[in-house]
């Protein structure tokens, strides 16, 4: 089957992060990258997708955060074990509580800010890709520099420490500030502001 891979914002905007997970899907011997593209995905597409959970108490600032920026979106030919195992590298879904050396725990950030979205189960897969080809063309193979990018730092696990202290309101002002400045140490990204925001948004819900 093909499942449907998307790199979220915390992970398509910060460029180390960006490499080593793009260095996962390469790596990885469970099924095959088909391709990966930038897009900016509209409401309605990321609503439908994440329909599941729109009664949870997150889904607005999910919707926003998926929708605010282009993000990488692309497929994997996997097999139904393959994506099992796929899903058992990514670890669990949130970031801060994910197994050890997983995706997700090393560079994901906290919570639903967990680096990459891959489809669950075989049926999901199917649903979703066939969702996402209605919106974009996902068949063009991988169009996107993943090189490795020269003194890139890779801060997860300080923006992780600084979000908990967010999360209980703690130093609140100086960790924001200092979130900010680490994640665009790590980011290239015009509208830098705009990648903080959504993250730190999350945080509050
Ligand atoms: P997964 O992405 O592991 O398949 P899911 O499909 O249950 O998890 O949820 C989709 C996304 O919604 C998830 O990647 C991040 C967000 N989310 C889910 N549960 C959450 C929670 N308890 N707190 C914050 N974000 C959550
Ligand atoms: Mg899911």
């Amino acid at each position: 089957m093909e499942a449907l891979i998307l790199l979220k914002p915390d992970a398509s905007y910060r460029l180390m992060v960006r490499h080593k997970v793009f260095s996962w899907l390469i790596r990885q011997q469970y099924g095959k990258l088909l391709s990966l593209k930038w897009f900016l995905p509209p409401e309605e597409l990321i609503q439908q997708h994440y329909s599941f959970l729109s009664d949870r108490p997150f889904f607005p600032w999910l919707v926003k955060f998926m929708t605010t920026l282009p993000i990488l979106v692309g497929k994997i030919q996997v097999s139904d074990s393959g994506l099992a195992g796929l899903r058992f590298d990514l670890g669990e879904t949130q970031a801060h509580i994910a197994r050890p050396n997983s995706i997700r725990e090393m560079y994901g950030i906290y919570g639903g800010v967990n680096c990459v979205h891959l489809s669950d189960s075989p049926e999901s897969a199917v649903s979703e890709v066939a969702l996402w080809e209605k919106y974009v063309e996902l068949s063009g193979g991988v169009d996107v520099d993943f090189s490795e990018p020269a003194n890139a730092p890779d801060y997860t696990h300080r923006l992780r420490s600084l979000a908990s202290l967010i999360k209980q309101n703690l130093h609140r002002d100086e960790a924001s500030k200092v979130f900010t400045e680490l994640l665009a140490a790590e980011s290239q990204l015009n509208n830098q502001h705009v990648l903080c925001e959504i993250i730190l948004e999350s945080f509050e819900v």
